[in-house]
């Protein structure tokens, strides 16, 4: 067993120079490759490595969150969860996940294709890019991920299994469940907001029932309904984009869990996004770029519900509403009403999952650049504001809710006032 040594730009030549995956892709002249560390996000070291022939990224996790540093340490399993997940994305939706080159669990390395010239999604939006994709990939990517590894896809025994697999990342549910659940809701002590513009309405937020009930009922699904293999962390950050090209990235909060979850978290991130322009519009109007965030919330869910329609149709081979069942006495129908109330209840969900993720990216310990990059702290407020108010109503309200086009209304309003 080697014992684990975080990599830096000097070692990792030395360190992975001899790796066939790696040489293979990227020439064997360890003296030329060219070795850069670019990891922005909260927890690991992510470098892209060029050589001659090539570059690859190479991702490596610390014991720790580099967020907040050692004084948090995060098991280096989530490597392992993160390659498992990745594999089974592959499997589910050809091309939508990085190729990965090799795995060392051990040294939590995971090497993988270096996405070119794809940047992050949430970058491209607040730059105010329209990509014509990514709301048809991504829903094709919610459904088929989503339904294929659940018990109405998968074989049973390999299901189980697996969920025993995943049931180890407990560390990482363990974030989801106080970042997203808990801390937005009282005066945690890694909580924080930009401004105090925000205290009345924290103070509101803070002290209302409904809304705190709802989040605790949110985390209960989150905790107990192993529904199937979740990636976990989707947000509009965990996404690559060529205006022609989209890839899903950073699965390693991969658990079993509600299918709503994925869904809720990456429309609430479009929905901040929406938010967030008018903070940005110093390079112009953003008027086309609101529009085309609340068009992709829509076509997102669209053809998320048409592809789990057509998957529940023509994939439905696990233990789950077996066609047997229903065609036993000529009924046909009977599948189709079950398949309406599944849809039914991941709609409502995921209008709850999409309420906490708005609240705690702007309440909470992990702030997003969409808002974080308003310099004005009046006007990051203001953008603000009407994420939380929007975030309130979805977590409380959802079951009154009916269609996405009433909430990006009501968005609407909000941007207004
Ligand atoms: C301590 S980790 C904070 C957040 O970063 C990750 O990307 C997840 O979203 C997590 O909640
Ligand atoms: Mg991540």
């Amino acid at each position: 067993m080697s014992v684990f040594e975080a990599l830096n730009a000097e070692t990792l030549p030395v360190r992975l120079g001899s790796n066939q995956a790696l040489t293979d892709r990227i020439g064997e002249d360890t003296g030329s490759w060219k070795v850069r560390e670019v990891g922005d996000g909260n927890l690991n070291l992510v470098f892209i490595v060029e050589g001659s022939r090539g570059s690859v990224i190479v991702k490596q996790a610390l014991p720790y969150v580099r967020l907040v540093g050692e004084s948090w340490p995060l098991p280096l399993k989530r490597s392992y969860f993160e390659y498992h997940a990745l594999v089974r994305q592959a499997e589910r939706d050809p091309g939508m996940v990085p190729d990965v080159l090799f795995f060392d669990r051990e040294q939590a390395i995971i090497v993988m294709e270096f996405l070119t010239p794809h940047i992050i999604l949430r970058r491209a939006l607040i730059e105010g890019q329209q990509l014509p994709r990514i709301a048809s990939d991504l829903g094709l990517f919610l459904a088929r991920t989503l339904f294929r590894g659940s018990d109405l896809a998968m074989e049973t025994r390999k299901r189980k299994e697996d969920v025993a697999l995943f049931a180890d990342n407990v560390e990482l549910c363990d974030i989801t469940e106080n970042l997203v659940f808990s801390d937005p809701y009282y005066e945690a002590k890694l909580n924080h907001h930009t401004t105090p513009q925000l205290d009345g309405i924290v103070a509101e937020l803070r002290a209302d029932r409904d809304l705190k009930v709802e989040a605790q009922r949110l985390k209960h699904l989150f905790a107990a309904n192993a529904e199937t293999l979740l990636h976990g962390d989707l947000h509009t950050g965990s996404v690559m984009v060529t205006p022609q090209e989209t890839k899903v990235i950073d699965p390693e909060f991969a658990f079993y869990g509600p299918m709503a979850f994925d869904v809720g978290m990456l429309l609430a991130n479009f929905w901040m996004a929406y938010f967030s322009q008018s903070g940005h519009e110093k390079d112009g109007d953003r008027e086309s770029m609101r529009e085309y965030l609340l068009d992709v919330v829509i076509d997102i869910w669209d053809v998320f519900r048409d592809e789990f329609a057509r998957l529940w149709r023509n994939e439905r081979k696990g233990i789950l509403y077996q066609a047997a069942l229903f065609e036993d006495r000529g009924d046909s129908l009977g599948a189709e009403q079950a398949l309406d109330e599944v849809l039914q209840s991941i709609w409502v969900d995921m209008l709850g999952f999409a309420g906490v993720e708005m609240h705690r990216r702007i309440l909470g310990l992990a702030h997003n650049a969409d808002f974080e990059t308003i310099a004005d702290a009046d006007q990051r407020a203001r953008c603000e504001t009407k994420a939380l108010k929007l975030g309130r109503h979805l977590a409380v309200n959802r079951r009154k809710i009916h269609s996405v086009a009433e909430i990006n209304a009501l968005a609407e309003r909000l941007e207004q006032e």
